[in-house]
């Protein structure tokens, strides 16, 4: 039975695990959640409702890291997302919930303010999440320095959800000049087929960008 993944093509996180399907180039069947009955499917397979949402047969599987482990583990390509060296594996894992927790949620934080259309709250909520989007580019500015690829030469689970969190984030706050491994950093994931693919069918939907898609990338 094929894989089906329950995504969104705009959506950051549905992005971050089709470059993982893509970069293996893993076959499954795309149910986009503007399909008619998909959003109530996804309901019903995972009543957290958040997406995407990855069906193997009788298994249902949420959450985007363990979605990609689990494509590493039941559907390996000849990418591997996760090092089997444990060491290794630990930083893949750090950076993973580093570019989650800190670049994408930001990113999120300042969007989901901005789609309820209260222009004083919006304001502050731009503000904050520019405090903290600068404090993770400085962070991640020292850690890349050197590396191709978030935990070094491979590309791998981090890389994924770097390409959409870093995508994102620099619309809601650039990544400024003085990011310079972090800026050529975010200019190599947009040069990834697997994420320039993600970004392709994306671009439709630009204008449900509440902040206003820039007229680039
Ligand atoms: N921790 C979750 C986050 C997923 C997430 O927040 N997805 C967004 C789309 S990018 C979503 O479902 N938004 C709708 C909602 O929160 O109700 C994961 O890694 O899968």
């Amino acid at each position: 039975m094929p894989l089906t993944l329950y995504a969104h093509p705009f959506s950051s996180y549905c992005q971050k695990v089709l470059t993982a399907l893509w970069e293996n180039e893993t076959p499954f069947a795309y149910r986009h959640l503007e399909e008619p009955g998909a959003g109530e499917e996804l309901a019903r397979l995972w009543p957290i409702a958040k997406f995407p949402v990855l069906v193997d047969g009788d298994r249902t599987v949420a959450e985007t890291s363990i979605i990609i482990e689990y494509l590493d583990l039941h559907h390996p390509g000849p990418v591997g997302f996760v090092p089997t060296d444990p060491a290794a594996a630990l930083e893949v894992r750090f950076l993973d919930r580093f570019f989650d927790q800190y670049v994408m949620n930001a990113m999120q934080a300042a969007v989901a303010e901005a789609l309820r259309e209260e222009p004083d709250r919006l304001h502050e909520a731009k503000a904050s999440a520019g405090r903290s989007l600068e404090i993770a580019y400085g962070w991640l500015e020292r850690r890349l320095s050197g590396r191709q690829w978030a935990a070094g030469d491979g590309f791998t689970l981090a890389d994924c959800a770097a390409a959409p969190s870093l995508f994102y984030a620099d619309w809601v706050h650039p990544i400024a000049d003085a990011y310079p491994s972090l800026r050529a950093y975010r200019t190599r994931l947009l040069r990834r087929p697997s994420f320039a693919r993600a970004v392709e069918e994306g671009r439709p939907y630009r204008r449900y960008f509440p902040l206003g898609a820039p007229d680039r990338d």
